[in-house]
């Protein structure tokens, strides 16, 4: 999917997907027991343009590389669909995709995934050894944390492409627990992708 979780609401932080090269880390007191809260957040993906673009242009600059050829990207309400380039920080596109209608665009617009998101739920899971996804508590803001429910997951719902949603999760280390260099914890996101009509 096109979508990921950060640390930060600006967003500058995203969260690793299968590697460890920026985990959602914290350090924790395993022999008296500790927990803490942080606040995740859940975007689409995205840049900016690196310079303006008229209506006429196939030729999209892109702050940073972040799309694939294939998808559809949306700036405004313009969809535009990546030909080639993808991976890179210079798209071939055909523009005015999907019935649009191509237009100009400032340097430093906002640049979207081109995806709406239902039935988004992120789930705590832990598939190594013993699972201590139980760990974990999700819930919508901090001070439902202490009512949710260990290890169960939480529905996030709809997402439009340019919204950013935000959950919080709780790590509790029991006491006597020790957790040195313990990365088998994840947080599972399922939803559907739908391309924007
Ligand atoms: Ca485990």
């Amino acid at each position: 999917m096109a979508i990921h979780l950060f640390k930060d609401s600006e967003l500058t932080q995203q969260i690793s997907e299968g590697s460890l090269t920026n985990p959602d880390s914290d350090v924790f007191n395993g022999t008296d027991g500790e927990s803490k809260d942080r606040q995740l957040y859940l975007a689409n993906e995205q840049t900016t343009l690196a310079a303006a673009v008229d209506g006429a242009t196939t030729t999209i600059p892109l702050a940073e590389a972040r799309f694939a050829d294939g998808q559809i990207i949306i700036i405004g309400s313009e969809q535009i669909l990546i030909t080639s380039g993808g991976g890179t920080t210079e798209l071939t596109v055909e523009r005015g995709y999907g019935g649009t209608t191509a237009g100009n665009h400032s340097s430093g617009t906002k640049v979207y995934s081109g995806y709406n998101y239902s039935d988004l739920t992120v789930q705590p899971v832990d598939e190594v050894g013993s699972s201590e996804a139980s760990w974990v508590k999700l819930a919508a803001d901090q001070a439902g944390l202490d009512a949710a429910v260990a290890g169960a997951s939480l529905a996030l719902n709809n997402k439009a492409h340019s919204t950013t949603l935000s959950f919080w999760r709780r790590i509790i280390v029991p006491a006597a627990t020790p957790v040195q260099n313990k990365t088998d914890i994840k947080l599972r996101l399922t939803g559907t992708e739908s391309p924007i009509i």
